[in-house]
This record gives structure tokens, sequence and C-alpha cells, in this order.
């Protein structure tokens, strides 16, 4: 016997579409959650979609054999702009997801980001000055800045090219083309296909972002061939690696997908974590306090080293905690590869499509107790972390579909708040301010402004 998943009531034809706001697709899930608890189900057009919300549900659906990844809605729109590179890739069926993986997993271990450490703390820097020139009483949108700090730090650590953001006063051509080219790939599932058809001027403009962004990954790609970088970078292992398996190496095509995809997935996520971190921060100022401690001691006033990372087990959990309670990327989409049933009573039928919610996912009382909406470091730490039940954590996705930029981001965001830390007082700027997230195809805080107070107690 199985139980039908609870559905909220739905209009004909159109189905639950009056239920999401297009520009919060996250928000309105996790509302919904509230109300239907463990799992829900919602139908868009006829396109129907299971939404899982509770650790042992999520936990089950942990099996890439039994639940492979699937792409769809905004993620098939994405495809327009990035094809069947890593993220976008239907999966091992493309050949190319297999080509691209197998060479550029390697790129992304330990030891290779270690040796873009220097040119990560350079783009850091640019920051930190840019903060320091600005003195105590600007008002700083440290999402715009994080924004220009990963976008040049993707760019400049695999690509060897500099966008340059911190010398710009308006975001990077490409930044405001890719983030048309987000929300708009967010809006177009759940607009009936007559209506965006009609849409002549959004899609011509939609066509125009497209175009802005191949433009620069096609100047990347010029400028590697006339100059070649003297430490081989991800550019040139696409340019002549050849696949072990296949024998082939990567068709311009998927190239230029894949380095689309390392500036997109590389720089949003990351600066939205390094976003949440800082709000988390100052609302906090027990963990503000612990954590300045922590720098200053193991730190103090010198620079960080590739030794340093790793090392500082209280900013550690404060990034844990801050994905946790703030997951950029919010969701994951899989499809049943067989008919099944899930909880013991849910029967799910083969292709239709799960979202795995992590917002609620993590935040169930069930692994994290009660205070599981509390922003609290400790239960990360002293073995903690490691001992969580497994998959409970998992901002980062889950296996072979898993983030293949996650030592990239980890190392970043250290290098970032230690170095910020070490430098200001930061202080929110309103400080009654509270949390309001927006959604592109990542979340964010939104309308969230601080000011930088260069440290007096260092030299
Ligand atoms: Mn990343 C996949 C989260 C940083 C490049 N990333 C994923 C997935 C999640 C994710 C979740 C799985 C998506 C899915 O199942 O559909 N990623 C993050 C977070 C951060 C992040 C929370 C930072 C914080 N990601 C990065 C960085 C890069 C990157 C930095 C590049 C350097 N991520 C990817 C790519 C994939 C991915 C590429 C797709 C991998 C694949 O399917 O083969």
């Amino acid at each position: 016997m199985t139980t039908p998943i609870p559905s909220p009531r739905a209009l004909p034809f159109i189905g639950h579409v009056t239920h999401i706001d297009s520009t919060d697709f996250s928000k309105s899930l996790n509302l919904l959650a509230q109300q239907y608890g463990d799992i829900y189900e919602l139908s868009f057009f006829g396109d129907r979609r299971i939404i899982v919300n509770s650790y042992k549900l999520t936990n089950e659906v942990c099996d890439d054999k039994r639940f492979p990844k699937t792409v769809n809605g905004a993620l098939d729109e994405l495809r327009h702009g990035l094809g069947d590179a890593l993220f976008t890739a239907y999966g091992p069926e493309e050949q190319n997801w297999g080509i691209a993986h197998r060479l550029l997993m390697p790129c992304f271990g330990t030891a290779s980001i270690h040796n873009m450490f220097d040119d990560m703390m350079d783009v850091v820097h640019q920051l930190v000055l840019k903060w320091e020139r600005f003195g105590p009483r600007e008002k700083i949108d440290p999402s715009n800045d994080y924004t220009r700090l990963t976008l040049d730090a993707i760019s400049l650590c695999t690509m060897s090219y500099r966008l340059n953001s911190f010398y710009r006063e308006e975001p990077h051509p490409f930044v405001t083309a890719m983030v048309d080219f987000l929300l708009e790939s967010g809006r177009r599932p759940v607009r009936p296909s007559l209506v965006q058809a009609m849409m002549t001027g959004t899609n011509a403009k939609y066509d125009a972002d497209i175009n802005t962004l191949n433009t620069l990954v096609e100047e990347i790609l010029q400028d590697h061939r006339a100059n070649p970088p003297e430490k081989p970078d991800l550019v040139q292992i696409m340019l002549t690696g050849r696949d072990k398996e296949t024998g082939l190496g990567m068709s311009d095509q998927n190239i230029r997908g894949n380095l689309l995809t390392f500036l997109i997935a590389g720089h949003e996520t990351t600066s939205g974590m390094l976003t949440f971190a800082t709000y988390f921060i100052l609302k906090n100022p027990e963990t503000y306090r612990k954590l300045r401690e922590e720098i200053d001691t193991l730190i103090g006033d010198r620079s960080m080293t590739t030794h340093d990372i790793g090392k500082l087990p209280y900013l550690l959990a404060v990034m844990r905690e801050t994905l946790r309670l703030g997951p950029t990327a919010p969701l994951r989409t899989i499809r049943a590869a067989e008919d099944t049933v899930i909880g013991g009573k849910y029967l799910i039928e083969k292709g239709v499509s799960i979202h795995v919610n992590l917002c609620t996912m993590m935040r169930d009382p069930k692994v994290w107790g009660e205070d599981a909406d509390q922003f609290r470091p400790e239960r990360m730490l002293d073995g903690k972390f490691e001992a969580l039940p497994p998959n409970a954590w998992q901002p980062f996705g889950f296996g072979m579909r898993g983030c293949i930029g996650r030592p990239f981001a980890w190392q970043e965001a250290q290098l970032a708040l230690v170095t910020i830390l070490q430098h200001f007082d930061l202080v929110m700027d309103d400080p009654s301010y509270e949390l309001k997230v927006k959604q592109t195809l990542t979340i964010k805080p939104d309308e969230f402004y601080i000011r930088a107070i260069p440290r007096k107690d260092r030299s």
C-alpha cells in the first residue's frame, strides 16, 4: 500500500504555477514546506515535481544509481548558453560530460588549488585595498565586492585572465549579462510556451546576453592561444588534454561551455557564501569575537599561507554552519531511474523529477535539534561535524555530480575571511537589518550593507 504525496490544490492546465514566485523559486518551496511537511508534489503545465524536505527522505534518495541527477526547468534553459558542459550535461550518457569530468577533476585537487594560492591572494588584496581606501564611513555592499572577488579569482586562477572588476565602477558587462541570463532562465520554465514565443523583446535580450557571455570566453581563448601562460592552467588542459578513456580531447564548443560554467558556477555560489558568512558573523557578536581571537592567535599580523589552509577549526565551523543555513545552491534535482517507493509509502514513478530542498533538509530538527534555525558554529566543532549522519550536510551536492569546485571555494573563502578580518572591524550599516534572501539561480542576502573600519589594534 502506498500513500498519496501531499499536494496543494492545483488549477486546471497550469497546475501550481500560481504557488510559485517566479523570481524566488526557493523561497516559494520553503513556504510550502512549512505547510506540507517532509514531502509534497507540484505540477507546472503537467510537469510533475516532487519536493523532498526531510533528512530521512533525502538520505534515501542519495544514491546516483537509483536517483540520477536530472536536468530540467531552469537548468535545461541554461543549456542555451552552456550546452553539455559539466553542470548542465544530462549525465554520463553525454560523452562530453565524462571527457570533461576525467580531464578537469585533477585540476581541482587540493594540490592544484594550493598552486593557485598566490593568484587568489592577489585578488583578495585588491578587495582589502579598496575597502581601506573607502575608510570607515563608506556604506559597502559586500555582495558586490565579493562578486568582484570571486569572479576575478576564478578567471585569474583557472584562466590566467584578469577581469579587473575592482577597477570598474559598474559590474563587468559579463556579470550583468550573466545575472540577466540566469534570471530569465529561471523565469522561462514557469511561462506558457505561447507567451514565451510572443515575448520577442525578452527573447532577443536573452540571445544578446548569451552572445555577451560567449564573447568573453572567446576572448579568453584567443588571448590564450596568442599568449600561452607561463604556468599551465585549466584552459591549457582544456585545449591540449586528451581523455585516457576515450582518447578524445574537448571540442571547442564544449570548452566554451565549460569556461562559461566555471565563470558562472565558480563565482555566484562562493560570493553568496561570503555574504552569508559576513551576515552571520555580524549578527552573532560572540561568534565574531571567537573567530577573530582564533585568527589573531594562529595567524596574527602575518599573511596567511597554504600551510594555514584547513587549520583554523573555528573558521571551518563558521563556514560549515554558514552553508547549512545559507546553502547558496539551495536545490538539486534528480529523478527515479525506475518506479520505486521511498519513506516506505510514497510511490515515485520512473522519470518524475525530485527536488532535494537543501534549505529545509539542513534544518531538519531530527538531525540538528530544536535550535536548528539558530546559527551556532559550535555544532560543527570537536568531531561533531565528522559524526553527523551520512549526507546530512550536503551544500556541495552529492555523488559523481557533486561540486567539482569545492576545494577551490573552500580555500578561497578561508583566504578571504581571514584576510578581511585581519584588516577590518566590520559592522552592519543598519544594525536592525533582518535577513532578506534573494534568488537568481543561487540565493544570497539582499540589501545587506556593511562598513569596514580599518583595525587600529594592528600594525
Ligand atoms: Mn559547485 C556542482 C554547490 C563552488 C563548479 N556545485 C555543484 C552542485 C552544488 C554546488 C550543490 C551540484 C548541483 C546539482 O546537483 O545539480 N558550488 C556549490 C557551492 C559552492 C560551489 C555551495 C561554493 C560555496 N562550484 C563552485 C566553484 C566551482 C564550481 C568554485 C568552479 C570552480 N559546481 C561546479 C561544477 C559543478 C558543480 C562544474 C557540476 C559538476 C558536475 O555535474 O560534473
